[in-house]
């Protein structure tokens, strides 16, 4: 008989969605969205239909597995968790806890994935991961300048005038503020388009702007000196609530409007337009994270953030620098289920360094790694270093459902349960302001056990299985106190399938910020010398000349549109390949047409795959989406730089330079 439950979307994702799962004969049949859900509204998209297929897979991992012989073997349950429990010993015995390194990333978004620092601090502390690949540089960048990084609640967008998309592939990444879009447009808000690529959002614009990749920032710095040039700036909100206008104003005298214009490739009289549209509030700004994974990502996105200042549109119904929404994930309690204070010693690698970290580590050095929600072999920038590093490990031990680029170099491979197969509570602190609440549905496959599972059972083998000792509901519990004191308890989710946070909807209108002065800072006081720069990326002609002569290109590694990250593309039917789109200029300088077969490299590595012209494309961009595993033809992250952006915290994949050439396909 098929039962129709609520349920919720675990992906990494803008949108966190409402589901109603159908479950027949103790299987999940069917993935929908939720009717009621308010922000998601019974829409969802293929990747959450697809969960149905991931849960039901042939391919899913049923048994822990060894490595003998090159060859992976089943074992029990038993003997997996006594030898990886036996090398924690033995390691942390031998060389001290951090010469065991926990890599992640964050592929489910319940809020029992965190039980995973839990078991790493009562080990002793290990080596982490700090920074994010994903949106690390623009999350420091409004760190320093609001203190935090907080967005407007999805309802105010029809408060404005005016929207900028500003590198964010909306239609494609987050399906809800297109539809929002939509709405708002049929209202008479105009809707602007700031990307390389003329993408399925552009097309909803009514302006689009093309722009060369990595140079957002000097086009908003043209932008504010157009707004102050016409006197068009708010002096209300200068006056009282920022600090550090003086070295903003310095700072723009140095460039002029000619120069910005020749090297972001976007006409002057365009940027002039924009510091009116930027003047007519309110102005809602949405950035995209595609846009800050460059070299200069902190400072693109902290001019972005002084633009919408000094044009006095923040706090304002309306307006905003919609990055991320940090005050989402702020609302649960973090360190009740994680227990940072059990740890006893700590070191930290950066995620985009992590091969470098593990390659270059010396007391002590890196002996054991646990990867759990996340494939760095896909995913991670610069694949034959994160091979080199993952394969130098004396162990290895993957947790997963599938069987991955990274599980293939495992030692130890445990089969992971998948967000229907356990109860947990959803949220993104990405977009809107709900959690969600997932059910147990279904039993998980074959031995398949829930993370939380595999954490208490090694707990119990090195005597700290007391800190396990705790029901799923228990630890939600934990995680959810401070929420249950303003009365959304576990209990009222679970039967009202999903609850509305306790947050700002329109961030930051009392004019008071989290920065040490309490002001809008534009020279952030957080840092020794915290004034906006105005830097260009890594990899460009003006930058590195030599390096662009042998690589004129752009690449652009975005976000696939069927498969989050790495996670459904071995569900496709035909099976994915590589397609490289380039811009026409790129097809007309190298004489290729669609369909070509070519070979795109750098010194970092290359990539071959199957060209397709972009209809619309910044001269010399090329696009290859990213998630791809070996067996379909390889990741883009052969040809991506592990480079730290400027502030330290995030990536620089897409300030990559390539060439690219017609190749015989083998
Ligand atoms: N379908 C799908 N949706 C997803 C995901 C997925 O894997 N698949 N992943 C989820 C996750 S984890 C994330 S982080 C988000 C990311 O969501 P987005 O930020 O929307 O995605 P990206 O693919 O990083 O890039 C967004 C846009 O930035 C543009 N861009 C690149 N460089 C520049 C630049 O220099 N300037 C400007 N103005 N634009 C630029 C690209 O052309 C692209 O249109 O998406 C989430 N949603
Ligand atoms: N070139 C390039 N590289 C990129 C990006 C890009 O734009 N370009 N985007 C970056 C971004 S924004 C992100 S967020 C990262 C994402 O990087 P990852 O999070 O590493 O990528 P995913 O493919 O989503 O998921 C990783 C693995 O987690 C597993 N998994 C899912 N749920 C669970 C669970 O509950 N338990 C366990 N143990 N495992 C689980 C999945 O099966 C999958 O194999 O990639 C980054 N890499
Ligand atoms: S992947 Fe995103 S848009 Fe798709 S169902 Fe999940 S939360 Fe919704
Ligand atoms: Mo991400």
């Amino acid at each position: 008989m098929a039962t129709v439950y609520h349920s919720a979307c675990p992906l990494n994702c803008w949108d966190s969605c409402g589901f109603l799962v159908t479950v027949e004969d103790g299987k999940v049949t069917k993935v929908e969205g939720n009717p009621d859900h308010p922000i998601t509204q019974g829409k969802i998209c293929g990747r959450g239909r697809m969960l149905e297929n991931r849960a039901n897979s042939e391919d899913r991992l049923l048994y822990p597995l060894k490595k003998i012989d090159g060859k992976f073997e089943r074992i029990s349950w038993e003997q997996a968790l006594d030898e990886i429990a036996g090398k924690l010993a033995y390691y942390k015995e031998s060389f001290g806890t951090t010469s065991v390194l926990h890599s992640h990333d964050y592929a489910n978004g319940g809020l029992l994935t965190n039980l995973d620092s839990r078991f790493f601090n009562l080990y002793g502390g290990v080596t982490e991961l700090t920074g994010s690949i994903c949106w690390g540089s623009g999350i420091e960048a409004q760190n320093w300048d609001f203190g935090d990084a907080y967005s407007h609640a999805p309802e105010d967008l029809k408060n404005s005038k005016h929207v900028v998309i500003w590198g964010r592939n909306v239609a494609r990444t987050n399906m809800h503020l297109f539809q929002n879009l939509q709405a708002t447009k049929k209202n008479g808000t105009k809707i602007y388009v700031i990307d390389p690529i003329y993408n399925a959002t552009a097309k909803l614009a009514h302006e689009y702007i093309s722009i060369k990749p990595g140079f957002d920032g000097l086009l908003a710095a043209g932008i504010m000196k157009e707004l102050l040039r016409m006197d068009l700036q708010d002096g209300n909100f200068l006056a009282g609530h920022t600090l550090g206008f003086e070295d903003l104003e310095a700072l723009l005298d140095t460039v002029s409007l000619d120069y910005i214009s020749e090297v972001t490739e976007v006409p002057a009289d365009l940027i002039t337009h924009l510091a009116e549209v930027y003047a007519d509030k309110p102005v809602s700004t949405i950035m995209g994270l595609g846009m800050q994974r460059y070299e200069n990502g902190g400072s693109t996105i902290r001019l972005l953030d002084a633009l919408v200042a000094v044009s006095g549109n923040i706090g304002i119904p309306g307006g905003g620098a919609n990055y991320a929404n940090k005050q989402v994930g702020q609302s649960f309690d973090y360190q009740n289920m994680t227990m940072p204070e059990q740890k006893k010693t700590s070191r930290t690698f950066t995620m985009m360094r992590q091969a470098e970290g593990i390659l270059s580590a010396v007391d002590p050095v890196i002996k054991m790694g646990i990867v759990t929600c996340g494939n760095p072999l896909t995913q991670v920038p610069d694949t034959k270093r994160v091979r080199e590093a993952f394969e130098s490990l004396e162990t290895l031990v993957v947790i997963d459902q599938f069987m991955t680029d990274t599980a293939e170099l495992a030692d130890y491979v445990l089969p992971a349960a998948t967000a229907f197969e356990v109860e947990d509570v959803y949220y993104s602190s990405m977009y809107h302001h709900y959690v969600n609440h997932g059910p147990k549905l279904v039993e998980p496959p074959g031995e398949a056990k829930p993370d939380a599972w595999i954490w208490g059972e090694l707990a119990n083998r090195l005597g700290f299985g007391d800190e396990f000792g705790f029901t799923r509901e228990e630890f939600l519990g934990m995680g959810l106190a401070s929420l249950t004191e303003k009365g959304i308890t576990l209990d009222k989710i679970r039967v009202e399938k999903f609850a509305e946070l306790p947050v700002d909807k329109i961030p930051w209108a009392d004019r008071r910020f989290k920065t040490p002065s309490g002001k809008y800072e534009f020279t952030a006081t957080a840092v020794a010398d915290g004034r906006i720069k105005l830097s260009l990326p890594t990899e460009t002609k003006w930058t590195n000349p030599e390096l662009a002569d042998k690589y004129p290109y752009s690449l652009l590694t975005i976000h696939p549109l069927r498969s989050n990250h790495s996670q459904h593309f071995h569900l496709f039917q035909p099976e994915p390949y590589v397609k490289v789109e380039i811009a026409s200029s790129v097809a007309v300088e190298k004489g290729l047409k669609d369909q070509d077969y070519v070979r795109v490299w750098n010194d970092r590595g290359e990539l071959k795959g199957t060209v397709s012209i972009l209809k619309m494309a910044h001269p010399g961009t090329v696009n290859i989406d990213e998630g791809l595993s070996a067996r379909f033809g390889g990741s883009v992250n052969q040809l991506t730089s592990s480079r730290e952006s400027d502030n330290g915290l995030g990536s620089t994949l897409y300030d990559c330079l390539v060439n690219i050439e017609k190749v015989e396909k083998e």
